[in-house]
């Protein structure tokens, strides 16, 4: 399709409970929301950039201006058929992986459309449900935290997930392991240890994690590799996984077991499906990760995570856990054994809520071709 315009949306979302991970805590999302227009389709994108640089370097503010300035404009007035032309268009500017994502996740659901074939059929999926798991933030109490697992748990998620930090870490394991000797858990430090923390790290191999994700440095593989020789529970890296070329380089060097999958934080599908691919290849099961998405990107997740080696629970859960409306209809729901089921229906299977949409944009504006 030609692109003739690209609209640019910021929403103001409160979280139904505040998220917080070892770098802070986030009670209202700042959604970015990207539409292509062309040719009487839309296609839809979210940039997942966090409300400040605490996660990666991205944040809102910053990818509103490099979309503005200078993503859109590779792609005005060009005629787009794929989302696989897009990141060589947008080549020329270095990193904004978020950003990237957004423009290129929209040409993708606007192509699925195009085709009248379901998004996650484009993409190469292969499963017709996924595995939910959840990812539970930093609380106020270790009672609180114990309820909420209570609660996911007794939802069905196959997986859970909690955010660790130094002085929130062992206890915490403990108490839940005490409570729930049997269930798949996994921990996510996000950058919050160093290699000098090893010794306390290798305490949590009692626990019987599924995986440590991200213990050290955002943009680390060496350390987290002599750190998983040290450790019997695999490591899994999110952050330090920009592309298809990190991903090999750490699985060849050992860093990880296992690999978290961002489409965000790889720069859109085409990076997330090498990275898939160089994960397959090497016997690595990936899963997908989330960054509080709104219904836009939780469905483009959810068709993410049909391709065939997405054999871990992902971090992709219901709705309904983030926020009292979401922009989406229906929205994501998990079923009480824990999965997402994809449909039939072309493009990305859920509609929007476009008054929805409105009530909830704070700012908004429109680029065209010149
Ligand atoms: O590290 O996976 C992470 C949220 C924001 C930033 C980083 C992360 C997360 C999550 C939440 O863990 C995943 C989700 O429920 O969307
Ligand atoms: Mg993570």
């Amino acid at each position: 399709m030609k692109i003739e315009a690209i609209t640019l949306r910021e929403l103001e979302m409160p979280l139904a409970h505040f998220f917080e991970t070892s770098f802070g805590r986030t009670y209202t999302r700042r959604i970015l929301l990207l539409t292509l227009h062309g040719e009487g389709l839309e296609g839809w994108g979210e940039c997942v950039a966090g409300e400040n640089p605490f996660y990666s370097e991205e944040y809102v503010d910053g990818a509103w201006d490099v979309i503005t300035r200078y993503l859109a404009p590779m792609l005005l007035g060009k005629i787009v058929e794929r989302g696989t032309e897009v990141p060589g268009l947008l080549a020329r500017v270095r990193e904004h992986p978020m950003a990237k994502a957004a423009l290129e996740n929209a040409v993708w659901d606007a192509e699925a459309q195009a085709r009248d074939i379901p998004l996650w059929k484009l993409l190469g999926g292969t499963r017709r449900e996924i595995a939910s798991g959840v990812s539970i933030g930093i609380q106020d109490s270790h009672e609180q935290l114990l309820e909420k697992i209570e609660t996911e748990l007794a939802a069905g998620y196959q997986r859970i997930k909690v955010k660790v930090k130094p002085g929130w870490d062992v206890d915490v394991l403990e108490k839940i392991r005490a409570r729930w000797p049997a269930i798949v858990l996994s921990c996510d430090a996000n950058s919050a240890y160093t290699f000098a923390d090893t010794g306390h790290l290798r305490t949590f191999d009692r626990f019987n994690l599924l995986m440590i994700e991200q213990p050290l440095w955002s943009d680390d593989f060496y350390f987290h590799a002599r750190l998983q020789k040290q450790l019997q529970t695999a490591l899994c890296l999110d952050e330090a996984i920009r592309t298809a070329r990190d991903a090999e380089a750490a699985i060849e060097l050992g860093a990880c077991r296992i690999l978290n999958i961002k489409v965000g934080r790889v720069g859109g599908f085409s990076e997330a499906r090498a990275v898939h691919d160089v994960a397959q290849r090497a016997s690595i099961p990936v899963w997908c990760g989330g960054m509080l998405e709104s219904g836009i990107g939780r469905s483009h997740n959810v068709a993410l995570s049909t391709l065939p080696n997405f054999t871990l629970p992902g971090d992709v859960s219901a709705s309904k856990r983030y926020w009292k409306e979401d922009i989406i209809e229906p929205e994501v729901e998990v079923s009480p054994q824990g999965t997402i089921a994809v449909g039939d229906r072309p493009g990305r299977g859920y509609e929007l809520r476009p008054e929805l949409i409105h009530k909830l944009t704070v700012r908004q504006q429109t680029l065209k071709c010149s």
